[in-house]
């Protein structure tokens, strides 16, 4: 067959898309060239259901050693004792954990999506609400703050089986140590799902969720950095004290659980491809810059929350502890959709997001999420921040204003260019 030009072409465009646009999406990044080598080679052509050393296909004992290598690399990030690097995503590693855990009808507890958590812990659209019985907590209205004493009053009273921790728009660390002492009252699980603040953690510069935790996932693509996917972890395996079994009835200790909650449970052939380019992510978060790396991050999140504040923004929790912050547009009398929207046409790229207590719909919402994940990668440092506030001021500023829209899509294409992004790519 010939070149699919159709498609390259759509990829180049994607490409020139990414080179040339600031990113402030803050569950985005870019990986490194050699991350995005590993990911279109040939153990995509691979079935290798099962675990290293143990598949239901022949051919696997060089596929067996990438895995291996990907496992042991990510526990030595995270000084973890098991790991299972297959989940394709990180709603399918929550899906495996839920499975784990709980069965269908149990109660869980977890942040509320509206104040910041995640579609997988719990929301009435998702697995986890449509098979659970999901209850939840939220932030204080004055502080933004996770409200831990409504977590605890919620806890004691309905005793759920699991409490999930971690958020996809919250700016503040976590107190792990609170929320593990009220499961221990109740005997539950404590999940942590870190897939924003993952890079943070593993470089020590923010609370470790290992400590109290029980069971921790995360994506592989946000502050890792890595490939799109999905990982699930345990520092301290353990039979599990909830009398938990599998499918034959046999007790089980936690990592066998969830290992058989990840395959056969809920995914088939591991993607192979995407695991060889999760251990090249590892050792590069392994290697002695990425922790520069983490701290550019929070350097440049607090940085950028300064110049917004400055100009008058209304940063929820007044601030951030890691890569992103929550801005509530009301006082801008702008809606997040519309400051969305806006700044698309500018290619100044992030996501509308409902803010605690919002009073529009989902699909409108009244804030933005900036994360600055991506912009750090591409050697962006807090003078920066500066500058891009100032582009996004100036368009939200003027929403309707195309002169001033197409004056930043300009200065924005014209700033990117000392960013270079994959020049290995002509
Ligand atoms: N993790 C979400 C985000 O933060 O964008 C997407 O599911």
């Amino acid at each position: 067959m010939q070149k699919d030009s159709q498609i390259f072409d759509l990829i180049n465009r994607e490409l020139e898309r990414q080179r040339n646009g600031i990113e402030l999406i803050a569950s985005e990044n870019f990986t490194s060239y050699q991350v995005l080598q590993a990911m279109g080679t040939c153990p995509t052509n691979k079935y290798a259901e099962g675990y290293p050393g143990k598949r239901y296909y022949g051919g696997c004992e060089i596929v067996d050693e990438i895995e291996t290598l990907a496992i042991e690399r990510l526990k030595k990030i995270f000084n973890a004792s098991w790991a299972n690097v297959q989940p394709h995503s990180g709603a399918s590693a929550n899906a495996a954990v839920f499975l784990a855990c709980v069965k269908p009808g149990e109660k869980v507890l977890g942040l509320d999506l509206s104040m910041g958590g995640h579609l997988t812990h719990g929301s009435p659209a998702n697995f986890s609400g449509k098979n659970y019985h999901a209850l939840f907590y939220g932030v204080k209205k004055e502080t933004g703050l996770v409200d831990y004493d409504q977590l605890e009053s919620i806890a004691l009273k309905e005793k759920p089986k699991m409490i999930i921790c971690g958020a996809s728009a919250y700016s503040r660390d976590w107190d792990y140590a609170r929320i593990r002492t009220v499961a221990d009252k109740i005997g539950a699980v404590v999940f942590a799902d870190i897939a924003h603040p993952a890079g943070l953690i593993a470089t020590g510069l923010l609370n470790d969720p290992f400590e109290h935790c029980h069971i921790i996932s995360s994506t592989t693509h946000k502050t890792l950095r890595g490939p799109r996917g999905g990982i699930i972890m345990l520092r301290h395996d353990f039979e599990n004290p909830w009398g938990i079994k599998d499918p034959k009835g046999n007790l089980r200790s936690m990592s066998q659980l969830l290992d058989l909650a990840v395959f056969p449970g809920t995914q088939g052939g591991p993607l192979e491809h995407v695991i060889a380019a999760k251990a090249v992510s590892f050792a590069e978060i392994l290697a002695d810059d990425f922790k520069a790396y983490g701290k550019q991050i929070i350097s440049n999140a607090q940085a950028m929350a300064k110049a917004f504040v400055k100009r008058g923004y209304d940063l929820i929790s007044q601030g951030t502890d890691n890569h992103l912050m929550l801005i509530d547009l009301r006082n801008k009398n702008l809606t997040g959709k519309k400051a969305q929207e806006t700044l698309d046409k500018a290619h100044i790229t992030l996501n509308k997001n409902a803010v605690p207590f919002d009073d529009k719909s989902p699909f409108v919402t009244s804030g933005i999420r900036v994360g600055v994940p991506a912009i750090t990668t591409r050697g962006m440092k807090e003078n920066e921040m500066e500058t891009v506030v100032g582009m996004v001021d100036r368009v939200l500023m003027s929403p309707d204003d195309e002169k001033t829209i197409s004056d930043v899509k300009a200065e924005v294409q014209t700033f990117m260019q000392k960013f270079p992004l994959y020049p290995e790519i002509k």
